[in-house]
């Protein structure tokens, strides 16, 4: 039979297959941490008692939580460092860049399963690999050798013809699917790319595509491995992990899209959804107060070439204020030798630190209802760390030029690349580390135990402790940003914070009730891989999530906190009371209140019924 790409390494690595739950796992040879999810993780791995982490290849990267206002970061990167260590897994220290840009560089293979406790972790499938975001306990079983569980994915076939304008770039291609699909559309999907024009788009510009189809709900995204491929590999000094990867002629895709590349324009995500898309040419009254280049999705050195052909002789607009945060040392390195840096420097650039930064609201959040347009992934509201601000996702080259402009500008048509991209890519290492097994682990006192979860039981009454509408995201339930992130090592402490961009009596109104069970609309949870927004709220006495659907990695890290995901419509309203009771086959829902009562089946599998049924995954070892 044909396969898709997708398909040949699902099935080269494939454990086990649950055809009736239409559910497959799968050997994982690569893992990836970053620090805001990894101190969960390692703690969670340590209390497997293993010795040595049993993948082919484990990085801890520091690259979310370096503002370091007090002592709380630096005790989490001691904390990484040292079990990185001792437990065979390479490390990537704070400065060394984003976790997904530097993989990319030095460690992403064709053909190998990644999986991170990183929603974006996809990126890596830039190269042919099939990378895959989860939450932290899944990558801790991964480390221990465990296979990890998914939906067997549909596969959506983006064929791609032609080639891009000048002006017009493979964030515009990734923008333009999300238009069409929607931030739900990708959900248990893996999305192919394949095509003619897949040979006119460059390693890091498929990185850019691989990274946003995380905006898509996808559980990845993956390009062919290819001659752009080696080329790639053979300038990062490692032309062996090259192996040539694609789908069979012919093969049969579960959806079919076709975009021909040459009639995209710039487009942008408008404020707060990436998929409200627009045209940059009908935003072009819109005066601009911040703009920021950097991210996992667009700070390659590949943006910004592109970037600094738009600045060169040019000064920034005296109302804007530019951001750069190059995605690594070897990013920084290379358009340092190159001259790009004092290009940026003499437009007026702000250089930031090689991190996540501003994207997680590290930082740079905009004044009140300021205008920010940022060639990051998410414009969710409240992650910038301004809840009035404007947020708008745009090209490196949208961003650039609307600097310079002061306006939202379209690039369309502008001849770019006046630097040459055949450099020696640097293989600045400095920062990387490898494990020397001599560490002992050392928790500072930023560092708390995981609570320990009791069994939720097969019948409870509860109230609706909030009530939401469709597409909720993980920067709703457990916002990030300089306030909070430090405290992701501290359960106690973060859960005073669950809902507090929109309802600030959450967690107050849970711990009165005891016990509470979230209503919600469909997409619940969709975003980020952080685990903490569903160990929190399990804290504060959440019982089940009621919701008309899902998010892949959220669903996940429900179940795997013994909290109960029903995926259901209902209609409730604050404190209304809710009856639940389940078995293996069905979930009841009652709404006591109102006196209506709501009947569904239960779609766990098994295992995951198991888990719920003993408190969380943590409770079986
Ligand atoms: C994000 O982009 O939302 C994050 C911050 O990288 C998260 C992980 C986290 O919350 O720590 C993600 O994408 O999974
Ligand atoms: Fe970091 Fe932003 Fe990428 Fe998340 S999306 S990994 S916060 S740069």
């Amino acid at each position: 039979m044909k396969k898709t790409l997708t398909y040949k390494i699902l099935d080269a690595h494939k454990v086990s297959e649950d055809l009736e739950n239409n559910k497959m796992s799968i050997k994982i040879d690569h893992t990836l941490t970053q620090d805001a999810t990894g101190t969960m993780a390692y703690l969670e791995f340590l209390s497997f008692g293993i010795d040595k982490v049993k993948t082919e290849l484990s990085v801890s990267y520091v690259d979310h939580n370096t503002l370091q206002n007090g002592f709380m970061n630096a005790d989490d990167h001691k904390f990484l460092q040292t079990v990185a260590d001792k437990h065979g897994i390479v490390f990537s220290k704070a400065g060394n860049g984003i976790c997904h840009q530097v993989n990319l560089e030095r460690f992403a293979k064709p053909g190998k399963t990644l999986l991170g406790s990183d929603s974006h972790t996809p990126t890596s499938s830039g190269v042919g690999a099939l990378a895959i975001g989860a939450g932290g306990l899944d990558v801790a079983c991964a480390m221990a050798g465990m296979p990890f569980s998914i939906v067997r994915p549909k596969v959506v076939g983006v064929k791609l013809l032609n080639k891009l304008r000048p002006g017009v770039s493979a964030k515009d291609i990734i923008i333009y699917l999300i238009g069409k699909m929607t931030v739900k559309g990708g959900v248990n999907k893996v999305i192919e790319y394949y095509g003619e024009g897949v040979k006119n788009l460059q390693v890091p510009e498929r990185a850019t595509i691989c990274n946003m189809g995380a905006e898509l709900g996808a559980t990845s995204s993956v390009f062919p491995s290819d001659e752009n491929t080696l080329e790639f590999l053979t300038l990062q000094g490692r032309p062996e992990d090259y192996v040539e990867l694609s789908a069979d002629e012919g093969c049969e895709y579960d959806e079919n899209i076709e975009i021909d590349l040459a009639e995209l324009v710039p487009v942008a995500s408008c404020p707060n959804s990436p998929d409200a898309v627009k045209p940059v040419s009908e935003l072009s009254d819109i005066k601009v107060d911040q703009v920021l280049i950097g991210s996992c999705t667009n700070s390659s050195y590949y943006d910004f070439v592109k970037v600094a052909s738009i600045l060169k002789g040019k000064k920034i607009h005296k109302d804007v204020s530019l951001g750069i945060a190059p995605g690594s040392q070897q990013v920084l390195q290379m358009i340092t030798k190159n001259g790009i840096l004092d290009v940026l420097l003499e437009a007026g650039a702000r250089i930031l630190e090689s991190a996540c930064g501003p994207c997680i609201g590290m930082g740079q959040s905009p004044a009140t209802d300021a205008v920010s347009l940022r060639t990051f992934n998410r414009n969710f509201y409240g992650r910038s760390g301004t809840n009035s601000a404007k947020v708008y996702l745009v090209s490196p080259e949208v961003a650039a030029l609307s600097a310079v402009n002061g306006y939202v500008s379209s690039p369309l048509g502008m001849e770019l690349n006046e630097f040459s991209l055949d450099v020696n890519y640097p293989k600045c290492d400095s920062l990387l580390y490898k494990p020397t097994f001599t560490s002992e682990v050392v928790m500072g006192p930023n560092i708390k135990p995981i609570p320990k979860f009791a069994p939720i039981g097969n019948s409870f009454t509860a109230k609706a402790m909030i009530t939401l509408e469709d597409n909720i995201t993980t920067d709703h339930i457990m916002p990030a940003g300089a306030k909070v992130l430090p405290y992701r090592s501290n359960i106690e402490k973060i859960s005073e914070f669950v809902f507090s961009n929109i309802d600030e009596d959450f967690s107050k109104r849970c711990l009165e009730n005891g016990a509470g069970v979230i209503v919600a609309g469909s997409n619940y949870g969709q975003g980020s891989s952080r685990e903490h927004a569903a160990i929190a709220p399990r804290y504060l006495g959440i019982k089940a999530v009621i919701a008309a659907s899902f998010a892949r990695i959220h669903k996940k890290n429900l179940i795997n906190f013994g909290i109960l995901p029903i995926e259901i419509a209902i209609e409730a309203d604050l404190l209304d009371e809710i009856e639940v009771s389940f078995d293996k086959e069905n979930v009841k829902v009652v709404n006591k209140t109102k006196g209506e009562s709501y009947e569904t089946t239960c779609d766990l599998t098994e295992e995951e019924y198991s888990l719920i049924s003993v408190g969380g995954l943590l409770n079986t070892f």
